[in-house]
């Protein structure tokens, strides 16, 4: 099964994965856009619009769409949702006075019925300034467990230097290759039914992983299945 499995993620490894990345104005979105691009920091100035660039890692394609922040391009976000696999939000963890009009903006973006299955990463942004939240104290501010619909994972970062970007583009992979591999596995065996002990523990428990790494031992940083 474990080679099925390889041959599977590398033929679909080749698609391209659609993310659309939000978050209010200056909460670091092209900076994280192009550190992904070109791992270095570019001087940026506010998005007008939006910047779409193809980032490849890991042999992965994704095509990233950072969308303009400010309020009255918030409204335009929706027309880039379809297709849309994953949705990065990115949130200044010193922007103190702004977290609650962020949480009602992520509220409204995550009921969008087109988001209804995608996946949710959240990156703790500024993590390197003085006061800057932990990505505990965001996830507690935005109320993250409540989210029930749709997978999620929040990780602290500095776009500056880089440090933390990985780790949620890894938690991304992770999540990609099971669900590749779950929806690939019950088509499969839909047209060829196993018998129960065929069918792999992990997915006839629905299972998706649990990321690598946790940031905070108390609050939870995901809501993938224990
Ligand atoms: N100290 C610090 N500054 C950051 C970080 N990420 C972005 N910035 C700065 O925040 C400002 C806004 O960044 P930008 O990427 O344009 O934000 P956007 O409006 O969300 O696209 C810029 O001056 C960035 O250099 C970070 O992790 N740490
Ligand atoms: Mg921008």
């Amino acid at each position: 099964m474990g080679l099925l499995f390889s041959k599977i993620w590398s033929y679909f490894g080749t698609e391209e994965h659609k993310i659309v990345i939000i978050g209010l104005d200056n909460a670091g979105k092209t900076t994280i856009l192009y550190q992904f691009l070109m791992n270095e920091v570019v001087h940026t100035s506010p998005t007008i619009g939006s910047n779409v660039e193809e980032v490849v890692w890991n042999n992965i394609h994704f095509i990233m769409w950072d969308l303009g922040g400010q309020q009255s391009l918030r409204a335009a976000w929706s027309t880039y949702y379809c297709n849309t696999e994953f949705v990065i939000v990115v949130i200044d963890s010193t922007d103190r006075s702004r977290l609650d009009l962020s949480r009602e903006e992520l509220y409204k973006v995550l009921n969008n019925e087109e988001l209804s299955s995608a996946a949710v990463l959240v990156y703790a942004n500024k993590q390197d300034m003085k006061g800057a939240l932990t990505a505990a104290e965001i996830s507690k501010h935005l109320n993250l467990t409540s989210i029930k619909k749709q997978q999620w994972h929040i990780q602290a970062c500095c776009a500056l230097t880089g440090e933390g970007l990985y780790q949620g583009l890894e938690w991304i992979c992770t999540y990609l290759k099971f669900s590749i591999q779950h929806s690939f596995a019950k088509r499969l065996i839909l047209k060829y039914p196993l018998s129960p002990q065929e069918v792999p523990h992990e997915l006839a428990n629905n299972q998706y992983p649990c990321p690598p790494s946790k940031p905070h031992p108390i609050i939870r940083t995901d809501n993938s299945p224990k």
